[in-house]
């Protein structure tokens, strides 16, 4: 019996000493020799064959979290200090503030020289010089989703039509304080990035009254109340709309006559960032013309990539809903940075959604 323990024994360590030489001798898994790369991005942002093309290309393990607001993704990003995360993708108007909290880093440009490929008319705006720390991702608007099952699309032309009486208890807002609030002011006559503290109090009040209505905020998915038929109207972005479309026809987008909010989201290194290399990697990758259309072309909003934008399906290129005409974009307003009158929004924003 004894002897019959000590064999096991020996065998077992034998098992455990081939393996350890096996592993120290062939190639191991490429996530441990290339590292990883810690991604923060906003959900149903990026399509997963996208992660594991580039995971299977370079070898570098990509461990992908996601958030549904900026103000989420700015809260974890300062409660770490910039570290934790090796890149995010803010909105314009975040990459500015978190520009000013020293919680950005650099680019290298050196290692991304896929740089090349993005439309020169999206460079170097206020928001960001020179692009020092920003590379656009991907732009698109927020306008009014609707189920043609319900809504009489035809009728639909304005953001004051979601506080119509007959959509009671069946409208979707984001869960996005600049974007509802925008609307508020944009109802008003006023901008959706105003900073003046009564016109903002404005909004709330007549958003207030907007509250039977509302079914629910939603950010993670927007698309799936609509495709649950949960709501039948309300404020989405144009990508979740896109994507519900191809499920459900009847599912479809207006851009209301006051403007549409539109915007844009970069890639951008926090301070801390650890696998900066890697980080540097990625970003290049998303640049590549390829990926970048297949970006689109998945997800239904709108590349900055020119290069991208030569090989994308006719059918996405000339989508109003993914990419809206000049008109449209004319008529629309980019959302900025409105310093410290967030404070304000924050505040009135909190009253709105405890019902105050
Ligand atoms: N699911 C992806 C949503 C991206 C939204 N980006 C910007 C919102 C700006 N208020």
């Amino acid at each position: 019996m004894k002897i019959f323990s000590v064999s096991i024994r020996s065998r077992f360590l034998w098992v455990i000493l081939m393996f350890s030489v096996f592993c120290l001798a062939a190639p191991g898994p490429v996530s441990a020799e290339k590292g990883e790369v810690y991604v923060y991005n906003w959900s149903e942002y990026m399509p997963d064959s996208v992660l594991s093309d580039f995971q299977k290309e370079t070898g570098i393990k990509v461990v992908y979290t996601t958030y549904d607001s900026n103000e989420a993704m700015f809260a974890k990003v300062k409660l770490l200090e910039g570290g934790g995360y090796d890149l995010v993708f803010p909105s314009t108007y975040f990459v500015d503030r978190m520009g000013k909290e020293g919680l950005l880093q650099p680019l290298d440009k050196s290692r991304v020289p896929n740089l090349k490929h993005l439309d020169p008319g999206l460079l170097d705006k206020p928001y960001d010089p020179g692009n020092a720390y920003s590379v656009p991702y991907l732009w698109g608007s927020t306008a009014i989703g609707y189920n043609s099952a319900y809504v009489d699309k035809g009728k639909v032309t304005s953001w004051n039509d979601l506080w119509d009486p007959a959509y009671k208890g069946r409208v979707l807002l984001t869960n996005d304080l600049r974007e509802v609030f925008g609307m508020g002011l944009k109802v008003l006559g006023y901008s959706g990035n105003d900073t003046d503290p009564a016109h903002i109090e404005a909004a709330y009040e007549k958003l207030r009254t907007l509250m039977p209505n509302v079914r629910l905020f939603a950010s993670d998915s927007p698309k799936l109340p609509f495709l649950n038929q949960e709501v039948t109207i309300g404020m989405i972005w144009n990508g979740e709309i896109y994507m519900a479309s191809r499920e459900n026809s009847q599912i479809g987008y207006i851009y209301p006559k006051e403007g549409a909010m539109l915007w844009m989201d970069s890639m951008v290194i926090p301070k801390g960032a650890r696998n900066t290399a890697n980080a540097h990697a990625f970003i290049n990758y998303l640049l590549r013309p390829v990926v970048a259309k297949t970006i689109s072309e998945e997800i239904g909003y709108a590349s900055p990539n020119s290069a991208a934008l030569k090989l994308m399906a006719p059918e996405v290129r000339n989508n109003p809903v993914v990419y809206p005409d000049a008109e449209t974009v004319q008529k629309g307003e980019f959302q900025v940075d409105v310093g410290e009158a967030i404070l304000v929004y924050q505040k009135y924003w909190e009253k709105l959604k405890a019902g105050q």
